[in-house]
């Protein structure tokens, strides 16, 4: 169909679960569960689903869940109904507890469900690469990097990514964490802030007073405590609107390098919201589905174990793109996927374009203004080389 042939020597595993792209956030809630129905629907179109291995994923249990999250919180989330709330009082009088039920984590019907599907399928991924029948897994479903021990945070309820991580870290000393959603990680910086088995690196949009969630600046390494394993290492990449695809992949390249060659990780976690792209809802990036997927490609080329998650995205017509060419990086070796999309994809005109790389022009009418000088990405990099003396494999 695509030419996309499946190659010999190494396995792709990706996990879904379609009872989770069933819920609904609220109607005027950015976050669009049916964005992994798109992107699949685009993946199977292009026959991707012949080069690798499909599993459902399942839920994880409460005990899984429990390896990183309270019991307490857990308890509480298995037991929250959403409230028929009237219109007229949206927003104003959330019930609050473990910052549940505003209007950033809503309580919605099947809550439970759908976050303990969306570790599930973070957590067999990680199991496929830990048992070495997999070398590279694939969970858009998971991604979500604000969740905190006992607290939702920014769309995220469970961090998927954290008991994800707690699976590989019972096989593999060190793991590198990588983070290019435009929002700054900080529920899986701040879960492994006292250790230095894990490396935790976000690229992210920063400015602690308009942006969400307003950490993240440059010199927030962890802890600077002498006792602290875990001090200098946790990398941050603050970024301003507009970044281009070159900047990206120049700063990404040079920051990551330097870091795999010093903390020698035996696996890596690369979380790839497609907020970063230009033209989404809530982002402020000039990244284009070609740089985006630049990321994912150099990555791949440690032939460590990775795992790719996905995170925000809240233009379904970018995510289902980026997505799509993300999984065709992870299993083709040399053959590259046509750029023009499939005639017969579900949804079609979801995506304007019948391309997959649609130009600036298309996806946003006028650019939004770089305010990235190379000044300061070079002041940037200049400042995690030296963090990564004081980091050691
Ligand atoms: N930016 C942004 C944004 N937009 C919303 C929002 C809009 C409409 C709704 F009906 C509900 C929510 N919330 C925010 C941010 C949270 C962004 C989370 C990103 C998640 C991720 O992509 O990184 C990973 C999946 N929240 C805020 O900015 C907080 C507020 C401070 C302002 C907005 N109001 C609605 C809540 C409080
Ligand atoms: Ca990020
Ligand atoms: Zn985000």
């Amino acid at each position: 169909e695509s030419g996309i042939t499946r190659p010999k020597g190494y396995n792709v595993s990706f996990h879904c679960n379609p009872d989770m792209e069933k819920h609904h956030f609220g109607m005027t809630h950015p976050m669009k569960p049916w964005r992994l129905t798109l992107s699949k629907s685009l993946i199977y179109s292009y026959g991707m689903s012949f080069a690798m291995d499909n599993y459902v994923s399942r839920a994880a249990t409460y005990e899984e869940l429990a390896t990183f999250h309270s019991t307490d919180y857990l308890d509480f989330l298995g037991t929250v109904l959403p409230e028929p709330v009237p219109r007229d009082l949206e927003n104003q009088n959330p019930d609050l507890k473990f910052n549940l039920g505003g209007s950033d984590c809503p309580l919605f019907d099947g809550l439970y469900d759908y976050c303990s599907m969306s570790a599930g399928g973070a957590l067999d991924g990680a199991r496929k690469l830990c048992s070495k029948q997999s070398d590279i897994a694939i969970a858009w479903g998971g991604g979500l990097h604000h969740a905190k021990k006992a607290e939702a945070s920014g769309f995220c309820y469970i961090n998927d990514i954290v008991v994800a991580i707690l699976q590989l870290l019972r096989y593999y000393p060190r793991v590198l964490y990588i983070d290019i959603d435009v929002h700054h990680g900080d529920g899986v910086e701040e879960a492994f802030f006292s250790t230095d088995r894990v490396m935790t690196v976000s690229f992210h949009k920063y400015d602690p007073n308009n942006f969400f969630p307003g950490t993240g600046a440059l010199d927030d390494n962890g802890p600077k405590s002498e006792h602290n394993p875990g001090a200098h290492h946790a990398v941050n990449v603050p970024l301003n609107d507009g970044i281009t695809d070159e900047q990206y992949e120049w700063l990404f390249n040079s920051i990551i390098g330097r870091i795999v060659e010093k903390f020698r990780p035996g696996a890596i976690a690369l979380q790839c919201g497609a907020d970063s792209l230009a033209g989404d809802r809530l982002g402020r990036f000039n990244l284009q589905v070609q740089g985006h997927g630049a990321c994912v490609e150099f990555c791949k080329k440690y032939n460590l174990p990775l795992i790719l998650f996905g995170g925000g995205g809240y233009t379904p017509r970018n995510v289902a793109r980026a997505w799509a060419y993300e999984t065709s990086i992870a299993i083709s070796c040399d053959d590259k996927i046509s750029p023009t999309l499939p005639q017969h994809v579900p949804w079609r005109d979801q995506f304007r374009q019948d391309t997959l790389f649609p130009t600036l022009e298309q996806i946003l009418g006028e650019p939004r203004v770089n305010r990235n000088s190379q000044k300061r990405l070079q002041d940037i990099l200049q400042h995690v080389t030296e963090q990564l003396r004081f980091v050691q494999a």
